[in-house]
This record gives C-alpha cells, structure tokens and sequence, in this order.
C-alpha cells in the first residue's frame, strides 16, 4: 500500500462586513501556532500587488471602474497567489485564507448588473485551489448595526450587505454536500464562535492526505 503525503491543510474563512471574520482569523492563526502547526495567512483582496493596488483604489472610491472590470480583477489576484498557495500547503504549511472566490461571487452578483449573472461571475474562479473547508460567519443585520454600522468603503451599505448574504447562502446551498462549507451563527459571542469554528477546524489541524481539488472543476 502506497503511502499519501500529507499536505497543509486550505482553510477559507468568509462573511460580511463586522461579522467579526479579521477576529476569527487571528483567532484561528493563534490557536494552530499554538499547537505547533505551520500557518501561512493570506488575505484577499491582496492590497499588496499591482492588481491589489487598483483594487484597493476602486474600494477606497480612489477610482472608478467598469463593475465587470473589476471583477476580473479580483479573480486575477486570486490567480496571481494560486501557485504560491498550492506550493504552501504542498511543503506542509497550513493556509488560512481571509476571504476567498466566494467573495468574489457574492459581492459581483449582488449588483445586478446586466450581463453578470451568477454563472458568469463564477466563471474567472472556476479551477482555483478548492479550499478543504469553508467557514461562513453568517451576522444578522441587527448585529452588523449593533457593533457599529460600517465604514467608509465601497459594499459598506446595509442593503447592498443584505443581497450579498443571499447570494452567500446559494453559494453554501450549491457547493453542496462534501464541499464542507460550514455557516457558523456570527451573531455569538466572540469565544462562542471561536470554539465553534476550532471545533470544524480541528480535524484538519495536522493536515490531510486528501489531494488538492479545483473549485466547480
Ligand atoms: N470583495 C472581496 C469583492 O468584492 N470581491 C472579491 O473577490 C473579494 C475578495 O472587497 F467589501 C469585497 C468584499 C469587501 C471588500 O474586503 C474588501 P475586506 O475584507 O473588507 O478588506
Ligand atoms: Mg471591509
């Protein structure tokens, strides 16, 4: 009997604005660095690269931008990163990602813009490292405003945050079973969710032997 080789495990986590996901994620990064895993964060949009840069712009209202433009975009910075993702948990580092394709779904999508249905923002995503699992912080509206509104950025606006939740949930509904997308109540206290999403993580924490899958291929 061959043996497999394990690898880091791919951890996205993703939600909507004051859902507490930054929190989550450090959380997260501490709590596998305590128990002696390698851990490499990434975060998407990376702010960081030429793309990241015209990205962080269009956010900032810096710059205006044709909204399919931007979409491919975002896309183009995951793709920039996919090689060096793969080759992070190849040599065994776990990678957690802040905000992944699933981002770029719901966010695109909830625009209604003619001509970007679903299908088609999905379509730039499709063959990207899958993640081994995917932790959606679902927050209710009435928390987002208790914790204290938004921001000043683009997609920081109530209604526009609510559209985007929809289009999360068909995400979660159609990766289906074995996709281990998992919605976690964010609406909890800070350590209740904490545990919860150890709790998802755990079994992935020394990595996995399962091979690398590509998203909807
Ligand atoms: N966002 C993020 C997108 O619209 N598409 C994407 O592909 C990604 C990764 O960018 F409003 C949106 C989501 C959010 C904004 O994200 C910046 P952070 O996590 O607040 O920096
Ligand atoms: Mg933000």
């Amino acid at each position: 009997m061959s043996e497999r080789k394990v690898r880091g495990a791919f951890i996205v986590v993703e939600g909507l604005d004051r859902s507490g996901k930054s929190s989550q994620v450090t959380l997260l990064e501490e709590h596998l660095k305590a128990e002696g895993v390698a851990v490499r964060l990434v975060k998407f949009p990376d702010r960081t690269t030429p793309i990241g840069k015209l990205i962080d712009s269009y956010l900032r209202s810096e710059s205006e931008m044709d909204d399919r433009s931007i979409h491919l975009l975002f896309s183009a910075n995951r793709w920039e990163l996919a090689k060096s993702i793969q080759d992070s948990l190849e040599s065994g580092t776990t990678v957690i990602c802040d905000r992944y394709a699933f981002s770029g779904i719901a966010f695109s999508a909830a625009k209604n813009a003619s001509g970007m249905s679903y299908e088609w923002c999905r379509g730039p995503d499709i063959a990207l490292p899958a993640p081994d699992i995917t932790l959606f912080l679902a927050v209710s509206p009435e928390q987002q405003r208790a914790r204290g509104g938004f921001g000043e950025e683009r997609y920081e606006k109530a209604d526009f945050q609510e559209r985007v939740e929809h289009v999360f949930e068909r995400i979660g509904v159609e990766m289906g079973d074995g996709s281990r997308w998992f919605a976690v109540d964010a609406d909890q206290r800070k350590e209740e969710v904490a545990q919860e999403l150890w709790r998802l993580v755990q079994p992935l924490a020394k990595g996995t032997d399962r091979p690398l899958g590509r998203l909807w291929a």
